[in-house]
């Protein structure tokens, strides 16, 4: 099937320049959708903070003071702007040009996107990058979305579940470049945790988990929350792990690939976790709870092992039990879910719905 070629404004996430990992995942997201829509003869241009770098992609860069990331406060928090927002300042720029593009497509999990939406000539999308956060967020995108049809994409259904407009999502998933992350059938002794280091992400208890195997554990990710992982360290100052950084994806699949298992312990509802589909095109197993968007990756059994939320004995099963996954099995799995084939074909079918 093809799809009409269109023109199509990216407007990135407020909370951080891409590339950096302030971002999360949804950093990749922008990276890969952009990629693949271009190469299939879309006109892609990204509006991003000040300092983005995207690879092969136009990137306008909006200068201006970072949006707070939303998961850091609570559910009743008011809308929060800060004196010159480079979200602010990203709109005013899609104000400015919106008659040159099909369509706009929204990355930020932000009230102004969603509020804007009416007042521009060109329709817009909004990817939805989370789980439900704040009641504030929760009323406006609802609104959008029953105004709007088809203008909510999300990555998973656990994560449209957690929204009172769940049945109004379109179903996106995710995915990487493939030919980027090299396949790894030897790992060595260690296994790894990948993310941005912040509470919800429960990186503590991959280090329990840890402790008790005697397995070594190295970590990877941004630190977004410094007192955090201090506090991490202090808890455990004997626990058996390792703090890696955060690498470019040439560095981080090559040893990501030497794994013997990813683990995933997030606390929150994982809208979808990149992490995963990273670690097992490597042919790296991974070991998630089950809950959120790890649950509908990793098949039980097979790719990894889905393990009851919370439970650190079950994890330590999980773990001790590693060698039981065919690595093959894994990259294979990557291979026909998670390909930025499926992710292209998915977005211009959705874009198709909203343009007619
Ligand atoms: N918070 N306010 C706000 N806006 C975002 O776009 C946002 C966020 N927190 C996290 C986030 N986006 C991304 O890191 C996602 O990948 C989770």
């Amino acid at each position: 099937m093809n799809s009409p070629q269109r023109t199509l404004l990216f407007i990135s996430t407020p909370v951080g320049a891409l590339g950096t990992g302030q971002g999360g995942g949804v950093e990749l997201t922008v990276q890969n959708v952009a990629q693949e829509l271009q190469q299939r003869g879309h006109q892609i241009e990204v509006v991003a903070p000040t300092g983005s770098v995207l690879k092969g992609i136009r990137v306008t860069e909006i200068a201006g003071e970072l949006q707070i990331a939303v998961q850091t406060q609570g559910r009743n928090v008011p809308i929060y702007m800060p004196e010159n927002p480079a979200l602010a300042n990203m709109w005013e720029y899609a104000r400015q040009v919106q008659d040159n593009y099909d369509l706009i497509v929204n990355f930020a999990f932000d009230w102004l996107p969603f509020y804007l939406t009416p007042f521009f000539r060109t329709k817009v999308a909004h990817f939805i990058s989370m789980g439900s956060m704040t009641e504030a967020l929760d009323a406006v995108m609802n609104q959008i979305a029953e105004k709007y049809p088809n203008c909510i994409g999300v990555y998973t259904k656990s994560q449209a579940e957690t929204f009172p407009f769940a049945n109004k999502c379109e179903i996106l998933s995710s995915a990487i470049d493939l030919s980027l992350y090299n396949f790894c059938d030897t790992p060595g002794d260690s296994m790894a945790w990948l993310g941005r280091i912040a509470p919800e992400k429960a990186l503590e208890d991959a280090v329990t988990a840890a402790s008790i195997t005697g397995i070594p554990l190295k970590i990877y990710g941004k630190i977004q929350d410094r007192a955090y992982w201090q506090k991490i360290q202090q808890d455990f100052p004997d626990a058996p792990i390792e703090y890696m950084g955060f690498l470019s994806t040439e560095e981080l699949q090559q040893e990501l690939g030497k794994s013997r298992a990813l683990i995933m312990t997030p606390r929150w509802i994982e809208a979808f976790g990149n992490v995963a589909i990273e670690a097992l095109a490597c042919g790296v197993p991974v070991i998630a709870y089950r809950r959120g968007g790890p649950s509908e990756i990793v098949r039980d059994g097979k790719t990894g092992f889905l393990v009851q939320p919370d439970s650190i004995n079950d994890l330590v099963t999980a773990m001790k039990n590693i060698d039981t996954i065919e690595r093959i099995d894994c990259r294979q799995q990557a291979e026909t879910e998670y390909s930025l084939t499926v992710l292209g074909d998915n977005f211009e079918a959705w874009f198709d719905k909203i343009l007619g």
